[in-house]
């Protein structure tokens, strides 16, 4: 391990005697006068009056400041720089082995009525909550640098983007938000003009004594990720890890974005976004709903395997979806980074990933090669002989455990990827042709169908869900369920979002209304077989999609949809035998009627709140597929 060593103890200086400036030289706050900025200043008094941090550091968002920042963790360390031969600019974090994942059992919704929060969310009365936290965050920040970070999600200034800033010791939190947001000074002026924007409060909890010495990854085993939707506040206490602690990621752009979006008419969704490129030159533009571990950063960076199609990549997690002046859906990716899972992320299966982690990129809780660069399982065929695991430990092949944490993550800037749409960061957005929800099914949900109409679609959103286990043909699983894959992420009751839904497509024109379809790649037949071959041949069922919308190709009717004639699908190079398309696309009346009983089951636990069209598009769903058996 020597090698890594020289590096981990090396500063990012970029050759000899390169005169550097320490990260002390930024951090002034910002000069601007009037009555906005005056309650921005006030209010990071108060956090700092609460938790009493050793300094103040307002984060301008310059180059120089965070090569600075960097270098000041490489120092410290709290960040292992990477050999630069290999991974430029990059560099190596590791988490505390209980702080490596989103802790939704200690994510809490606390909106004033409990019914806001609906039966999805923890649920606390804010002031309830105020007086559990306030305790906690005093004092929180003693002996460490409290940033100051003004962030904007989607372009500054732009019509679909909103502002926030978020008060962190983290400073792993800071580089984290730099590659994932747009930091600066401009958003000081936003807030100066006036602009609403959101506060969000972060501690990782661990308070430094006189002369203390600090670890790696300070956290505290007491968490709270607490959202005050009514007060458009966040605040995080005990955890440094990703969606704990960049807020403005989850809890910025998906619950607190979700009550805004209620409350001002447009949607706030775990999307990602696409322009797929026909052959003849036409643009579209697709949103895609998957819960996790289906694909979906696979198919934000689809390389299709059809000759002359192309896709884009606009976002891979979240999506801002607004009614245009056109009486279209607009859509944006407020976000300026992707903040991925690595495992499993490799040439074979997303390859530009992979191109776009050359460099520049904060990894976290990945493998460690002697050479200095990294590695996690599936980035290559081959395992590297030895390794320095995740925790830190020496690791090789026969140590019988995963090198990288199966949650590790790599944080990279969007523009690095070699498939970015140019116009990726316009201000204005897509207008959006179609949406799709996806999840992981053994069974019943075919490769593709469509809906029938809007509100048949947003029924098939809030049934999105994946199967706990591998189910035998003809039953259904266990299902976990995972409307919209918003389970996690919507800031409001469930039911009155489904409701929101309805009523953003009922006010366009069904003409400017985008098309809804289902997918699943991963359907088995009954030899427990995948049926598809998946990854980049989903191309061809997003060509069967794009052929719908031009009017191009005709759909069967079936009870749960409209279903591609076989023949429309674009099988050239694969070889799918003609009993595993058939069934690909079996409706089974039978276990459909279950699972139609399974949703009931659901749709009960919101206590008369879900809408009653939906309910009427059960009962509709039923009635068909009992026809269908009759038949
Ligand atoms: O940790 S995050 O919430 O940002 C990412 C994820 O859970 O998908
Ligand atoms: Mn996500």
């Amino acid at each position: 391990m020597a090698i890594a060593d020289v590096f981990s103890r090396s500063s990012t200086t970029t050759g000899p005697g390169a005169a550097v400036t320490p990260l002390s030289a930024f951090g002034e706050r910002p000069a601007r006068e009037g009555e906005h900025v005056e309650a921005l200043y006030a209010w990071v008094d108060e956090i700092a009056a609460l938790t009493t941090p050793d300094r103040v550091h307002w984060v301008g968002g310059s180059r120089l400041e965070n090569e600075a920042l960097l270098r000041e963790m490489v120092d410290e360390g709290r960040l292992i720089k990477l050999n630069p031969e290999w991974r430029p600019g990059s560099y190596l974090a590791r988490s505390h082995p209980g702080d490596v994942a989103r802790t939704e059992g200690r994510t809490y919704i606390a909106s004033e009525r409990e019914e806001d929060a609906g039966p999805t969310n923890n649920w606390v009365a804010p002031d309830e909550m105020r007086a559990t936290l306030t305790p906690l965050f005093a004092g929180s920040m003693r002996g460490r640098t409290m940033y100051v970070v003004p962030f904007s999600m989607g372009t500054v200034g732009g019509p679909l983007s909103h502002i926030g800033v978020q008060i962190t010791d983290s400073a792993y939190a800071v580089a984290s938000i730099g590659i994932m947001t747009r930091v600066g000074v401009d958003v000081i002026d936003q807030i100066a003009a006036g602009k609403p924007w959101v506060k969000t409060v972060h501690t990782v909890g661990a308070p430094l004594a006189p002369g203390e010495q600090d670890v790696a990854w300070p956290c505290n085993d007491e968490k709270y990720i607490v959202h005050y939707p009514d007060t458009l506040e966040v605040w995080s206490f005990g955890s440094g890890y990703g969606g704990n602690a960049i807020l403005a990621k989850k809890c910025f752009a998906l619950r607190i974005a979700s009550v805004i979006g209620r409350d001002e008419g447009w949607l706030a969704e775990h999307m990602l976004l696409i322009r797929v490129i026909s052959p003849e030159g036409k643009k579209y533009h697709i949103a895609a709903a998957f819960p996790s571990a289906c694909g979906k950063t696979n198919l934000a960076m689809l390389r299709p395997t059809i000759p002359g199609w192309r896709v884009e990549t606009l976002g891979d997690d979240i999506s801002w979806i607004r009614p245009g002046d056109d009486g279209r859906l607009w859509a944006i990716n407020p976000e300026a980074g992707f903040f991925g899972v690595a495992p499993g992320t490799g040439e074979s299966t997303n390859v530009t990933a992979v191109e776009t982690l050359w460099g520049n990129t904060i990894f976290t809780n990945v493998a460690l090669r002697p050479d200095g660069d990294v590695w996690w399982e599936g980035l290559t065929d081959e395992t590297p002989a030895e390794l320095t695991d995740w925790e830190g430990n020496p690791w090789t092949p026969a140590s019988g455990r995963p090198a990288a944490h199966p949650n590790s993550r790599f944080t990279v800037s969007a523009g690095q990827c070699p498939q970015i749409a140019d116009d990726w960061e316009a201000p204005e957005g897509v207008p959006l042709d179609a949406i799709l929800f996806g999840g992981r099914r053994a069974t019943n949900v075919p490769l593709v169908v469509e809906a029938t109409d809007w509100s048949h679609g947003v029924f098939i959103g809030s049934n999105i869900s994946s199967e706990r286990t591998a189910a035998a043909e003809g039953t259904v699983g266990e299902l976990r369920r995972d409307p919209f894959a918003m389970l996690p992420f919507c800031g409001y009751n469930m039911a009155d979002y489904f409701a929101h839904w309805l009523r953003v497509g009922k006010a366009l024109h069904v003409s400017k209304r985008p098309r809804v379809f289902q997918v699943n790649w991963f359907r088995k037949g009954s030899d427990g077989r995948f049926l598809w071959p998946g990854f980049g041949d989903n191309s061809r069922v997003i060509e069967w999609i794009v052929r719908r919308l031009e009017g191009a190709v005709d759909a069967v009717d079936a009870p749960i949809g409209r279903l591609p004639r076989i023949e429309d699908l674009n099988l050239e190079g694969i070889d799918v035998p003609q009993q595993d398309l058939e069934e690909l696309f079996a409706v089974d009346p039978e276990s459909w009627l279950h699972e139609a009983d399974l949703t009931e089951q659901f749709y009960s636990t919101f206590e008369g709140k879900v809408p009653p069209r939906l309910y009427a598009e059960l009962e509709a769903l039923r009635y068909r597929l009992k026809r269908a058996q009759q038949a």
